[in-house]
């Protein structure tokens, strides 16, 4: 039987045995682990979530590594739940097809596709594409959407499974995945194996520099194993005989990376963002250990102001509820302990999320038509990385008196 749960005792990229742990979130089940009416009586696992930083090479990590397969083969979530995502996707697809010079006779493919909704904005441009996507659920939507979708965990096997059947790619994207594995060893083998020579590979991921800056302990969960900074993503991928040729800072999930990479041999030069960026790195000192003991206080601290916030406010008898069932919802409440003795109900975009209740606090999802079929005073945005979005949809609800409160990076009550 696959151990649910494995331990390690390196450092993901140096391998260096010098991890030190800064914050502890304490044992909570996996972040998406939402649940069914029938499974509310069930007993759910719970797996420790603390946060290590490496004092050889400055990567933040998780050391628990809870099976992939129990958190990503069956998924409910998806991007397409959110317009900003789907800009944030449209826009990558675009500078991507331009800065590449991708046409008709390219082939995209990309690892963690979910339901497609990258690569449908590859296929207008009338572009090759392939998705590859543990999550057997949401593959078949993506299929069903015109997205070819191989199902399984991206390994250098698979790979060459892919190259047989679709040949090799010009681009490989990577939004939103890489954190998620634990082998990123493997996965340049496998990125090796399916790339052209002249390919290029395009990483997203949530830049450190800004969960650190702003607060984000609540991005910090079982899925995402790694937490990088510049400095230490680059030594990696030039050990694996790649270079960096553009660098965009996203405002996507708090504040994300997008990183446009070549195999070293490429003509292309690198890019001067790099020193740039680990200098603003060096400047935030997220290459001191002290920093990361600071953040750990700063978390407590939110803890205890939004929970005297929530406190007073039901003593008002003021009726609250959640704004966005996102994964980093989950590790707030369970973190923070708010269940449905705080929030009446969470309303989510994600049809997918519907009818089921969040893991641990067991506070039931519905539809956003709820917030205003049966108002509260208040909403706390869960998902407040789409504060803008979600406070221009739900206008009506301020516009009659209701108020938002968004807890990340500090708390505002608008
Ligand atoms: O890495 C990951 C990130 C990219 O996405 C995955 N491990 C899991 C997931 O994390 P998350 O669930 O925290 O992601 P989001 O995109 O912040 O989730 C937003 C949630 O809010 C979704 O369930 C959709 C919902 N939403 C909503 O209810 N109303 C979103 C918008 C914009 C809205 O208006």
């Amino acid at each position: 039987m696959k151990q649910e749960v494995t331990s390690v005792k390196k450092c993901r990229l140096c391998k260096s045995l010098q991890l030190v742990r800064f914050l502890d979130l304490g044992k909570m089940p996996i972040p998406n682990g939402f649940l069914k009416p029938s499974d509310l009586n069930k007993k759910e696992p719970e797996y420790e979530l603390a946060c290590f930083y490496c004092r050889n090479c400055s990567l933040v990590q998780l050391t628990k590594i809870v099976d992939p397969q129990t958190m990503f083969g069956h998924y409910v979530y998806m991007p397409s739940a959110s317009k900003t995502m789907l800009n944030n996707f449209a826009n990558l697809a675009y500078t991507a097809k331009k800065d590449l010079k991708l046409n008709s006779k390219s082939m995209v493919i990309d690892l963690g596709s979910n339901d497609g909704s990258l690569l449908k904005f590859f296929k207008n441009h009338n572009i090759n594409v392939l998705g590859i996507d543990p999550a057997k659920n949401i593959a078949e939507l993506a299929a069903k959407d015109g997205i070819p979708t191989k199902v399984g965990l991206f390994t250098p096997q698979l790979a060459r499974q892919a190259v047989k059947k679709y040949g090799l790619a010009d681009l490989i994207t990577a939004t939103n995945v890489i954190a998620h594995i634990d082998n990123l060893d493997e996965v340049f083998e496998g990125i090796k194996i399916l790339l052209k020579e002249d390919g290029s590979v395009i990483t997203e991921f949530p830049y450190l520099l800004d969960l650190i800056s702003k607060n984000q302990f609540d991005t910090i969960y079982h899925e995402h194993l790694s937490y990088f900074n510049l400095k230490s993503w680059n030594r990696f991928i030039e050990s694996h005989g790649f270079k960096i040729k553009t660098i965009t800072r996203r405002p996507v999930h708090g504040g994300s990376i997008r990183i446009t990479h070549s195999r070293v041999n490429s003509g292309s030069p690198k890019s001067g963002s790099v020193a740039f960026l680990t200098g603003l790195e060096s400047e935030n000192k997220l290459d001191k250990e002290q920093t990361y003991f600071d953040f750990s206080q700063s978390v407590l601290r939110l803890k205890k102001d939004l929970k005297n916030l929530l406190t007073k406010l039901k003593k008002q008898k003021k009726r609250i509820v959640g704004l966005g069932a996102p994964a980093k919802g989950n590790v707030l409440t369970c973190f923070f302990d708010i269940g449905p003795e705080t929030l009446d109900y969470i309303v989510d975009s994600t049809p997918l999320k519907h009818g089921l209740f969040t893991p641990k606090k067991h506070i039931p999802i519905y539809p956003e038509s709820k917030l205003l079929e049966d108002p509260p005073d208040y909403a706390l945005i869960l998902a407040w990385n789409f504060k803008e979005e979600i406070i221009r949809k739900h206008k009506l609800f301020q516009n009659k008196g209701g108020k938002f409160i968004i807890p990340i990076p500090d708390i505002k009550i608008v």
